[in-house]
């Protein structure tokens, strides 16, 4: 149960407003709402009155539904939370001192509005013995592996210590609705370390059909993810970029490129949703050999997939520029793009046969 205090704006359109939440536990059923008025000056009845007449306004109906949303948040299993929510419009001039408790009886309460409750049942997952995919970087060679890590890590032993691969998350797992679909998401950072290199891989997994399940993709071109952290539907990372397609020992510290970036998901493909909408891949050019400008009417996209979510379409974009490959990478059928549109310049990814037309 929530409360909440007036905070007018505008003394001509004062918006009181309060709700309360009921717990899916208990039975349906309207319940009683108590909303406290706060003013200066008119009578209790007044208020009241004032109160019942506008109780299903439209906009304070909003914003207690709004509040019921975000009062939830704890249940689980059901999914679902039955709450009664009551809107308040006090007019100028028709406060009231001290409070007045409205039942449902009474003629301004709503009708029981039922609001989904985020599911956190993604919580209860124990992400650090389980199986992980180390998802493919687009690397030439690099494929899709299956890890199984025990206490949050494992140690592939090799003849020699440089053949010895050590797995290990370096950034538990946060939780974030990250596909809008009222269920936690997990994400998590797993290092792969090997004798003179560390590679970081973000892991994702989507709350599906009451399982988690992995999506086959992380972000290529990183050096390290430093911060993880889960705000509003999205993570933000903190990380540090090289090529897609090339290791971070050749990155000196000097030339390490920092970013915040918010990551979430969208048409179910993991995406960068800020500070522009584009690929979660790195394309700076500074750890690109050749940066050239294309031409025609391309479609950049969030991943190197045909049917993969535009990030611009024909157009909308004033450039867009090929990154030429690192050292070992020949030709290849999709490009790293950057993508200038509107003063802002966001990563994609352009098919060679695009660029031909
Ligand atoms: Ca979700």
């Amino acid at each position: 149960m929530t409360s909440h205090s007036p905070q007018p704006t505008d003394p001509a359109d004062t918006v009181v407003k309060a709700n309360i939440g009921i717990s899916a536990a208990a039975t349906g059923g309207a319940a009683a709402s108590a909303a406290i008025l706060a003013g200066q000056s008119a009578p209790a009845a007044s208020a009241a009155t004032t109160a019942a007449q506008h109780a299903a306004h439209l906009h304070t109906q909003a914003a207690a539904q709004a509040q019921a949303a975000a009062a939830g948040g704890t249940a689980s299993g059901l999914g679902v939370k039955i709450g009664a929510g009551i809107g308040v419009v006090v007019l100028a001039g028709a406060a009231v001192t001290g409070g007045v408790l409205l039942s449902d009886s009474g003629g301004g309460a709503t009708a029981p509005i039922v609001e989904p409750v985020m599911d956190e049942s993604a919580t209860g997952v124990d992400l650090m013995n389980t199986t992980v995919l180390i998802p493919s970087t687009y690397r030439p060679g690099t494929e899709t592996r299956e890890v199984t890590i025990t206490d949050g890590g494992f140690t592939q032993e090799g003849a020699t210590p440089f053949e010895t691969v050590v797995y290990e998350y370096i950034h538990e797992p946060v939780y974030a609705d990250l596909d809008g679909d009222m269920d936690l998401d997990a994400v998590a950072v797993m290092d792969e370390l090997a004798y003179e290199y560390g590679y970081p891989y973000l892991l994702v997994w989507l709350w599906e059909d009451g399982e988690l399940v992995q999506m086959d993709r992380t972000i290529a071109g990183l050096c390290s993810i430093d911060a993880v952290t889960a705000e509003d539907g999205a993570v933000h990372l903190d990380v540090s970029g090289v090529a897609a397609g090339a290791r971070c020992y050749g990155v000196g510290n000097d030339e390490t490129l920092t970013e915040t970036l918010t990551v979430s998901v969208v048409d179910g493909e993991l995406v960068q949703t800020a500070p522009v909408f584009g690929a979660v891949d790195r394309c700076h050019p500074l750890f690109y050999q050749s940066v050239t400008p294309v031409e025609g009417d391309l479609t950049p996209r969030v991943s190197p997939d045909e049917t993969a979510t535009p990030v611009a379409e024909p157009g909308t974009y004033d450039e867009i520029r090929r990154l030429g490959p690192v050292d070992g990478i020949t030709q290849s059928e999709w490009y790293i793009v950057q993508v200038d549109v509107d003063g802002t310049t966001s990563c994609g990814w352009v098919s060679h046969a695009d660029i031909l037309g």
